[in-house]
């Protein structure tokens, strides 16, 4: 049996991690295998870490608070495109403490130190891109490719996609950035995400985008990004290229 690393659902850890904290996160493993999957590959797929009904609420909460303080972000350079809805860490902070809670319990960084095998998994400095709300839900909305600053990233799904809608999370894993001008169409992978699943990622070796919105719908993703020392410098203008307001 796998070993259970993270049990919100005793008495007393809910108490530790409020109520609907507790309520969330059901469990989630480090089991020899999913150690092994994450070794090998760079990341990691955790379904149904948080309940439907949570996932349902959630998602209400995450698109008013993007649609009263979200901005909007449109890039386009001849090699990329960035259309989407953010709302930043310190937003979250402010209104959001439910989900600040998760992004900040001690339990979610152990389970991922656990998974990578790496010491010291810390608390982003950087809160403006320490945790997000993305939203994408227009045709023609785009997360470009990229590699992280942080090596550590979390995404909570609280939408389901269909082929039909695109907001594909594409992925090379063990990319670098040599390589990553000529990758192979047959060597990525999609992941069609699915409400209250999580995916644990090495973003730093996993080059990765998410593939155009096709039609109407809307995408909920939560990005927490964990590096392994408290310290690491982001590099110079990053924010302001991911965050700073269409004109
Ligand atoms: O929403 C996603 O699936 C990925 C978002 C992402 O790559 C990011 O925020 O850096």
């Amino acid at each position: 049996m796998p070993e259970k690393e993270l049990q919100v659902l005793t008495h007393n850890r809910s108490v530790d991690l409020g109520i609907h904290m507790g309520m969330a996160l059901k469990a989630l493993t480090s089991s020899r295998a999913s150690k092994e999957r994450f070794r090998k590959n760079g990341y990691l797929v955790a379904d149904r870490v948080i309940t439907r009904d949570l996932c349902d609420s959630w998602k209400l909460t995450a698109l008013r608070i993007a649609q009263d303080t979200g901005r909007s972000i449109r890039k386009e350079t001849a090699s990329d495109i960035l259309r989407y809805r953010v709302v930043t860490g310190e937003t979250i902070k402010e209104c959001w403490p439910e989900l600040y809670d998760l992004f900040s319990a001690p339990e979610l960084r152990s389970w991922i130190s656990e998974v990578t095998g790496t010491a010291g998994i810390a608390l982003s400095q950087h809160l403006q891109s320490a945790i997000n709300i993305n939203v994408l839900n227009e045709p023609g909305e785009v997360y470009r490719w990229h590699f992280d600053a942080e090596p550590y990233t979390v995404l909570l799904y609280l939408s389901d996609s269909e082929p039909e809608d695109g907001g594909f999370l594409e992925l090379y894993p063990n990319a670098n950035l040599e390589t990553s001008e000529t990758l192979p169409a047959q060597g990525r992978i999609q992941f069609l995400p699915r409400r209250g699943s999580l995916v644990l990622m090495d973003g730093t070796r996993c080059y990765h985008r998410v593939s155009p919105i096709l039609r109407h719908y809307q995408r909920v993703s939560i990005p927490m990004v964990f590096p392994a020392q408290a310290s690491r410098a982001r590099p110079e203008n990053l924010d302001s290229y991911l965050y700073d307001q269409a004109a």
